[in-house]
């Protein structure tokens, strides 16, 4: 423990020996020197120990829980550091508890999200940009899609909005308690010069089934519940289902599901695309300027990735 403690010290960059000589001399290595050596020069408290050196992931299939992964093995910050993985909902109610209590947390965070409406929170910076930049939501539908059912095909490739948009289902679902099919519902009559602009062109069908395969991530709840009333208005039979991130992408390419409105590329879900890109359709983006990172409360005095503290 000293000698970890020591060998920790001398690694901090530009701790001051003044520092190290007070710790010595007060004979208080356990409340003293540790924390004193974590602190280093910037002064920020040791949250890290306090959150168990764990980041609040979601998903295990998600592409912002393996980028965490990641970033866990590039940033010597994270040594030591594990990622939890459970999902969105329980990773929502973990950052409101603490949120409630002002205790740090970290959290597998993404834009659009309602926690930034609700919350006040900020992107780690991310120096070695294992997160990559800006993201694009694209439509992804199965091969033959075209032929077989042209009128789904032009509406799900007429189909983008904006952030705002899928903010203000997100939020009416969280705030308001509304379910995604009234919250999507609601969405579409008050907006219908948008989804005139993506129904345009396609004729009505007579109960045609499609289906739609989506996770249950807030962001993407929001997406296909709009678009699946859409295409329900039109008079499509839809079914949504909702899948793991993988399974998403394999029904889709293997033409078992239709499509998908979830494709976060070209980071997130970088290496789907790559396995499966050969046997899907790209429709191209339904949503520009999304992102993905690690989000913390604004009280925290961290603003980078290399502000929090390796486990012992
Ligand atoms: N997300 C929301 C997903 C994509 C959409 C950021 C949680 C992911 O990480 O795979």
């Amino acid at each position: 423990m000293f000698n970890v403690n020591w060998k920790r010290l001398g690694m901090v960059a530009g701790l001051s020996l003044s520092l190290v000589a007070a710790g010595c001399g007060s004979g208080e290595e356990e409340s003293g020197s540790s924390n004193e050596g974590n602190n280093g020069d910037s002064g920020a408290p040791n949250y890290s120990e306090e959150m168990d050196y764990t980041i609040t992931g979601i998903e295990a299939g998600a592409g912002v829980v393996s980028s965490a992964q990641s970033a866990v093995e590039e940033y010597d910050s994270l040594n030591g550091w594990e990622v939890s993985t459970s999902s969105s909902g329980a990773m929502a109610q973990e950052l409101t508890s603490a949120y409630e209590n002002e205790e740090p947390i970290v959290v597998t965070g993404w834009t659009p999200h309602w926690k930034f409406a609700k919350f006040e929170l900020k992107y780690l910076e991310d120096p070695k940009e294992v997160f990559g930049g800006e993201e694009e939501i694209k439509t992804m539908v199965r091969k033959g899609l075209e032929e077989d059912m042209p009128n789904a095909h032009k509406i799900l490739d007429q189909f983008e909005w904006e952030t705002g948009d899928m903010e203000k289902v997100m939020l009416e679902i969280s705030e308001e308690g509304s379910s995604p099919e009234e919250a999507a519902k609601n969405w579409v009559e008050s907006n219908s010069d948008k989804v005139e602009a993506w129904t345009k062109g396609a004729e009505k069908v007579d109960g045609k089934e499609i289906e739609l395969v989506y996770v249950n991530w807030d962001s993407e709840i929001a997406s296909t519940n709009v678009i699946g009333h859409v295409l329900q208005q039109q008079g499509f039979d839809v079914t949504m289902t909702a899948l793991d991130n993988g399974p998403m992408w394999e029904s889709v390419a293997s033409g078992e599901a239709d499509g998908m409105v979830a494709a976060w590329l070209p980071g997130t879900h970088g290496s789907q695309y790559e396995d499966h890109k050969d046997d899907l359709v790209d429709l191209g983006a339904n949503l520009t300027g999304a992102k993905i990172g690690l989000v913390v409360p604004k009280y925290m005095d961290v603003d980078s990735i290399e502000d929090l503290q390796p486990a012992e």
